[in-house]
């Protein structure tokens, strides 16, 4: 609990991974929308990394199902390093995306940190997208949709590797929540390795607060806890300035609802803001909603609880 009152902020300013341009301007949006000052307000320590740097998004098309795979691995790498770094600090680093690509390079770093100090790791994946597709089963080519997979230790030999260990996670160790869109080939991979999706139908029947008890369970005073945030995890009517918008997600109470649930546990470690897309936006805010977001993943509740 102690780390996640001391905050890194690491931006992230590339859409690389992603299908359409803006991400690269993720991290200034939410230093603009107040995130270190919403931060500090609840009494946390925020120290502001500034902005990595890495390759220019050379938009191509696909090579071999990748499309920018160097590209993406620089900044993959960059992003490994200052998480690792941080966390090797004792700090609470806060991923600010740039395209949801960069979630391996975020998790790669915080599993590596796990296997430094012995602790357990919870992924939850807070997405409308499964992003558990590889260069054979992808429509696109595009990274942003392949971090998961790759995670576990099915992609590229230069992406799966940073970390240092192959694969860099157990399927597991993760939750998906909120998943709406997921490619045929990738459906069936997803049922394959025997990811655990609690996809909009699960929230629609079960409610949000029961898919969060699941999601949070079999959690100790040992796990290290990583929030991985795509910003179209939320509905297009609270959070229209992403990529790539999928009807039909969390409202803005059932979203407010899963980052309370996640703050009580405590466990709290490490976090991504990603795929926010301000040149999609409107007056900033899909910025200001994640910003609100995450206030509550730090204790901001309606009324004292404690
Ligand atoms: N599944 C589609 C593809 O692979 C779209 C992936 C979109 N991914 C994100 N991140 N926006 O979740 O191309
Ligand atoms: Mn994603
Ligand atoms: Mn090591
Ligand atoms: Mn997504």
């Amino acid at each position: 609990m102690t780390a996640a009152r001391h905050v890194s902020l690491i931006g992230a300013p590339t859409d690389v991974g992603a299908g359409a341009r803006g991400a690269s301007m993720g991290p200034e949006a939410l230093r603009v929308a107040g995130l270190a000052e919403a931060l500090q307000a609840h009494g946390v320590e925020v120290k502001d990394c500034g902005n990595l740097a890495g390759p220019s998004n050379p938009w191509q098309p696909p090579t071999a199902g990748y499309r920018h795979l160097d590209e993406v691995t620089a900044w993959n790498q960059a992003v490994h390093d200052a998480v690792y770094a941080e966390l090797g600090g004792g700090r609470m680093p806060i991923l600010l995306g740039g395209d949801h690509c960069l979630g391996l390079g975020s998790i790669a770093a915080v599993a590596h940190h796990c296997r430094d100090t012995g602790k357990k790791l919870r992924v939850l994946w807070l997405d409308a997208h499964a992003d558990f597709n590889t260069s054979q089963l992808t429509p696109s080519g595009n990274i942003h949709g392949m971090p998961v997979a790759c995670l576990c230790g099915y992609g590229p030999q230069e992406l799966i590797q940073i970390g240092g260990k192959v694969p860099a996670i157990d399927p597991k160790w993760i939750r998906q929540i909120g998943i709406r869109s997921v490619d045929p080939g990738e459906k069936r991979f997803v049922h394959e390795v025997g990811l655990e999706v609690f996809d909009m139908r699960y929230i629609d029947e079960m409610g949000m607060r029961h898919t969060m008890e699941l999601a949070l369970a079999t959690m100790d005073a040992n796990t290290h806890l990583h929030v991985s945030f795509d910003v179209d995890f939320l509905d297009p009517d609270v959070a229209p300035g992403v990529g790539t918008t999928i009807p039909g997600g969390p409202t803005y109470r059932e979203a407010q609802l899963c980052m309370e649930m996640i703050a009580d546990t405590g466990r709290l470690a490490s976090l991504d803001i990603m795929e926010l897309n301000p040149a999609l936006d409107v007056r900033n805010k899909t910025a200001l909603v994640a910003v609100d977001l995450v206030e509550s993943l730090f204790g901001k509740s309606t009324l004292m609880r404690k």
